[in-house]
C-alpha cells in the first residue's frame, strides 16, 4: 500500500473511532438500585437493554481508551451482583426494562441476588481477568491502578475458584458449559448434536407457551438473523429445570442432558489465569499467583489433548452422563487454542492451512463463525455463519501468539486485523457480519441489532493494534533503509581516508 493509501485509511480509521466511542456513550445507562447508582453499557437499546457479562468486559477494554473512569465503573457495575459462591451471571438485569427476552423472573435468582441486583443463573466465557489486565496496562497512574486491583482482585478470585470448583469438578483442566448461551455462541452448529439429548416432549408445555408468547428477539429483530423456535425451547428447559434444582451447581453438572467442556470457554480461561497470575505478581503475592499459573498450564496440556487426529481440528466434548464424547462438527472453536498457546507445530500447520482456505475460513471478511462450505453455514443466522468481531479480535491474538513460530502468522494476523477494521467501517455498527462482500444485497451486509457496543468496543481496541502495527512498521523501514545506506556510508570514508 502507497503512504497516501495508508493515511486515507488512518484519517477512515480515526473518523470510525469517534463513532465507535459515541456509541458506548449512547449506551451507558445508569440504573439505581438500593440507593446505588451503576454505570451499565448495554449491548443494545434495540433489544439487548441489560448488562451482558462478556460484551461488557469487552466493552471496558474498549472505554479505557478515551475515559478510564467509565471503564472501570463498568466492571464495577458487572461485579455489584456476583453470587456468595462467586458466580457472575451472564445477564445483570434492570428490573425496569421489559423489551428483551427472558426477563428476569424467569430464572427463579432472586434469593441469590447481592445489593438487591437480580442476574441469570449462568455464566458467560471467563474474559474478566483479561480486561483486569488490560485496564491496569493502559491506566495512566500506577499508583491508582494499583489501588483498584486492591479493589478487583478479590472478585476475580472468587469468581476463578468458581469455575474450578464447579465446572472443572474432575480436575482435568477443561472447563464444562451448562448452556449454550454460557459458550456465547447461543445456536452454533458446534452444540445441535448435544442439545438432541434434551428431548422436546420432556419441556414443560407452560415453558413452551412461555416462549410462544413472550418471545421479543423474533419481532424486535428479524427472524431470519435468530435462533429457531425449537432452540429457545431447548435454552428455556433448561433454565427451568436447573432453576428446580435451585441452581444447585454440582447437581447441574452431574446431571444436566447438556454438559459440554467448551475449548472456547477454556482456551480464555487460560488467558485469563495467566492475567490473574500476572496481576497477582505485580501485587506480590508471587507463591498466590503460581497457583493460577499452574491452572493455566494444565488447562493448555488439556486443551491441546482435545485434538482429534480424523478430523483435523480441536473438539468440544460432551460429558453428559458421564460419557466423553467429542463433537466433532467443525466451526470457529477450533482457532481458539492458538489463543490459548495450546497449539503443537504440526497442530499449527493444519489449523493455518483451514484457516487460510477461502472455501473454508478465509472468506472476504473472515473469520465466519461456521466455515462457508459447511452444510450447517447460514450466512446470517447468528451464530451459524457470520463473522463476529469479538471472535475475530481472539484469533488475531492468536496468530500473533505464534508470530515467531510459522513464517505466515505475521503476516495472515495483520491482514485479517486489516479486514476486520474494514468490514465494521463498511458495513456499520452491527452486531454481526456477513462474511462476504457488500454487493448492495442484503444478505451481504451487516446482521442484527444496531449500534452495537461490542463492535464499538473491538473497534477501538482493533485500532490501537493497527497504530502500533503501523509504528512498528515505520520503525523497520527505518531500519532497513539505514542498513542499505550503511555500505555507501563506508564506502564514502573508504574514499575519503
Ligand atoms: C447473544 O446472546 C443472548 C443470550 O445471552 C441472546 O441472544 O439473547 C450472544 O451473541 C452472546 O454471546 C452475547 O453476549 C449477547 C449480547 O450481545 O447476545
Amino acid at each position: 500500500m502507497t503512504s497516501v493509501k495508508k493515511t486515507k485509511k488512518l484519517k477512515k480509521y480515526h473518523a470510525a473511532s469517534k463513532q465507535a466511542m459515541q456509541i458506548l456513550r449512547d449506551n451507558i445507562c445508569e440504573v439505581i438500585t438500593q440507593g446505588k447508582i451503576y454505570r451499565r453499557t448495554v449491548p443494545s437499546k434495540e433489544f439487548y437493554v441489560h448488562q451482558w457479562k462478556w460484551d461488557s468486559e469487552s466493552v471496558a477494554m474498549g472505554l479505557i481508551h478515551f475515559d478510564e473512569e467509565l471503564a472501570w465503573d463498568e466492571l464495577r457495575a458487572l461485579l455489584a451482583g456476583q453470587w456468595e459462591n462467586g458466580m457472575i451471571g451472564h445477564v445483570t438485569y434492570n428490573k425496569d426494562e421489559t423489551k428483551y427476552y427472558p426477563q428476569h423472573y424467569v430464572w427463579r435468582t432472586e434469593k441469590f441476588s447481592q445489593n438487591g441486583i437480580i442476574t441469570s443463573g449462568i455464566t458467560q466465557p471467563p474474559i474478566l481477568g483479561i480486561a483486569l489486565e488490560y485496564l491496569y496496562q493502559h491506566a495512566s497512574s500506577k499508583q491508582k491502578a494499583q489501588q483498584l486491583l486492591a479493589e478487583f482482585l478479590p472478585a476475580l478470585i472468587k469468581y476463578h475458584n468458581y469455575l474450578k470448583a464447579y465446572r472443572d469438578p474432575e480436575n482435568m483442566g477443561l472447563l464444562t458449559v451448562i448452556h449454550p448461551w454460557e459458550s456465547g455462541t447461543d445456536n452454533s452448529p458446534r452444540w445441535d448434536q448435544a442439545l438432541l439429548q434434551l428431548d422436546l416432549k420432556k419441556i414443560p408445555p407452560r415453558v413452551k407457551d412461555d416462549v410462544h408468547k413472550n418471545r421479543t428477539d423474533n419481532t424486535l429483530g428479524k427472524k431470519s438473523h435468530r435462533p429457531h423456535h425449537e432452540d429457545y425451547y431447548r435454552f428455556l428447559g433448561l433454565i427451568d429445570m436447573y432453576a428446580d434444582m435451585n441452581w444447585d451447581y454440582e447437581k447441574i453438572v452431574k446431571t444436566s442432558p447438556f454438559a459440554v467442556k467448551d475449548i472456547i470457554f477454556t482456551s480464555i480461561w487460560v488467558k485469563a489465569n495467566e492475567a490473574l497470575a500476572m496481576l497477582l505478581e505485580e501485587t506480590g503475592e508471587t507463591k498466590f499467583a503460581a497457583k493460577y499459573r499452574s491452572w493455566a498450564k494444565q488447562s493448555q496440556k488439556a486443551l491441546s489433548q482435545t485434538w482429534d487426529p480424523k478430523t483435523k481440528q480441536f473438539c468440544d466434548i460432551d460429558v453428559n452422563n458421564g460419557h466423553y464424547k467429542l463433537l466433532h462438527t467443525p466451526t470457529i472453536a477450533m482457532f481458539l487454542p492458538l489463543y490459548a498457546g495450546a497449539v503443537t507445530e504440526q497442530q499449527l500447520d493444519i489449523l493455518l492451512t483451514r484457516l487460510f482456505n477461502p472455501r473454508e475460513f478465509w472468506t472476504k471478511y473472515p473469520v465466519p463463525s461456521t466455515p462457508a462450505n459447511s452444510p450447517f453455514f447460514e450466512i446470517a443466522r447468528y451464530w451459524r455463519g457470520p463473522t463476529w468481531p469479538l471472535t475475530n479480535f481472539f484469533i488475531y491474538e492468536g496468530l500473533k501468539r505464534y508470530e515467531k513460530k510459522h513464517p505466515l502468522t505475521k503476516r495472515m494476523a495483520r491482514i485479517l486485523l486489516e479486514k476486520s477494521l474494514d468490514m465494521i467501517v463498511e458495513k456499520g455498527w452491527y452486531e454481526s457480519f456477513s462474511p462476504h462482500e457488500d454487493v448492495g444485497e442484503e444478505e451481504h451486509a451487516g446482521f442484527g441489532f444496531g449500534k452495537f457496543s461490542w463492535t464499538a468496543a473491538i473497534f477501538l481496541q482493533l485500532f490501537e493494534r493497527y497504530k502500533k502495527a503501523l509504528a512498528e512498521e515505520k520503525m523497520q523501514k527505518k531500519q532497513i533503509t539505514a542498513n542499505l545506506q550503511q555500505p555507501k556510508i563506508a564506502a564514502v570514508l573508504h574514499l575519503d581516508e
